[in-house]
């Protein structure tokens, strides 16, 4: 493969409403896009990639600005100045001398496999080896003003047709919106996401959790904490699901090893790519841990990716995989849509369905190309 040229494009697009976590408030989201346009197989084509970083450091390391920073003056060069041969395999290899910016890393990887796999026709569960043709539709609940409000976001996704209720907890809105939901609705499949909202020290407020049964707790401690997830397992009955402290699949193994996760929540942006989620989804298969496939509140892009990740046989818990309609009014793509509790896996060429250059204009504030010339 050669890289002929590449764009970054910024989008600033608006949520439907405005989603709430331990760190912070989301009103909007601002996609990074990596366009590429590569030779492969005698063809010129483009490929497309998104980038999961967030607008500020508050989830991860990496920011929208350090991750368009990275890629433009360290990643793509570096790829730029590859010698052939090379595919979206090597990429890894090509990134290795810069030190972390898994994020970055995996929107470039991700528009390069694009790229090869609109050459050569095949979409990514081809090119991964699903065969399912949907997975099931998860959603994931900010946390809320009120309990009454609460009740009402979820009993309005239950009656759109999602088959699992993830909510946002931290301390002071944990025990009683889960109970709340609990008691309203029954033996739903619930799960609730701290983004390290908690410490070791809080062990007695998260095991009055176990009381709902709920299928686990994503990220109670900080993200470094491998160790002190391990002891607060062995406190609590609720099974400890790791997301931020899952940056590669070296990461993930440690977390198996140390008794850290019980269950991986696996997104591919965090862990640099598809092809090191799916290396993380084949360990944890064969270590017995589940996995699912986690969101950032990505574009139809990155939404179709995850369904066709998500669509591996270990992952057999439900994701964050919801409609297009779940964070935008307009998406980029032609929409994800829920049908029956259920998200179809995209099985055109490449990652997804083609971006429409007309939407990505609407949204887009800041673009720059590569080479400059
Ligand atoms: O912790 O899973 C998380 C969104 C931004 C940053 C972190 C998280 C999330 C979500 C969104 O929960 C889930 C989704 O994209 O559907
Ligand atoms: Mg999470």
């Amino acid at each position: 493969m050669q890289l002929l040229e590449a764009e970054l494009i910024t989008l600033r697009m608006p949520l439907v409403s405005p989603f709430a976590t331990s760190f912070g408030v989301q009103n909007e989201r601002y996609p990074l896009l990596v366009r590429v346009r590569v030779v492969h197989l005698g063809q010129v084509v483009t490929g497309w990639g998104e980038c999961v970083a967030l607008r500020d450091p508050v989830y991860s390391p990496e920011y929208l600005d350090s991750a368009r920073h990275v890629l433009q003056h360290y990643l793509l060069p570096l790829v730029l100045g590859a010698p052939e041969p090379w595919g979206p395999q090597e990429v890894g290899a090509i990134l290795e001398p810069i030190v972390g910016h898994p994020m970055a890393k995996a929107a470039l990887e991700m528009a390069l496999l694009d790229a090869q796999l609109r050459a050569s026709g095949n979409s990514l569960a081809e090119f991964l080896g699903v065969t399912a043709t949907s997975v099931p539709a998860g959603v994931s609940v900010g946390i809320q003003a009120s309990i009454p409000q609460l009740l009402g976001v979820v009993g309005d996704y239950l009656d759109q047709g999602y088959v699992r209720i993830k909510l946002k907890i931290k301390p002071g809105w944990d025990y009683e919106p889960v109970r709340a939901v609990r008691e309203r609705f029954g033996d739903i499949p619930l799960q609730v996401d701290a983004n390290t909202a908690y410490s070791l020290a809080d062990a007695p407020t998260l095991r009055r959790l176990d009381e709902f049964d709920l299928l686990l707790i994503e990220q109670p401690l900080a993200e470094g904490d491998l160790r002190r997830h391990s002891l607060l397992a062995a406190q609590i009955s609720t099974p400890v699901c790791l997301d931020e402290s899952i940056t590669s699949a070296a990461s993930a193994e440690d977390a198996i090893a140390l008794g850290a996760a019980a269950v991986i929540n696996v997104k591919p942006g965090r862990v640099g790519g598809y092809l090191e989620a799916r290396r993380i989804h084949d360990l944890a298969l064969a270590s017995g841990v589940p996995v699912w496939c986690g969101g950032m509140v990505e574009t139809g892009i990155g939404r179709h990716a995850n369904a066709a990740l998500a669509g591996l046989p270990g992952f057999t818990l439900p994701g964050d995989i919801s409609a297009s309609d779940r964070f935008y009014l307009t998406d980029i793509t032609e929409p994800v849509v829920m049908t029956g509790g259920r998200i179809p896996i995209w099985s055109g060429p490449g990652v997804c369905p083609e971006p429409a250059e007309a939407a990505i204009a609407e949204f887009t504030v800041d673009s720059t190309s590569l080479p400059c010339g």
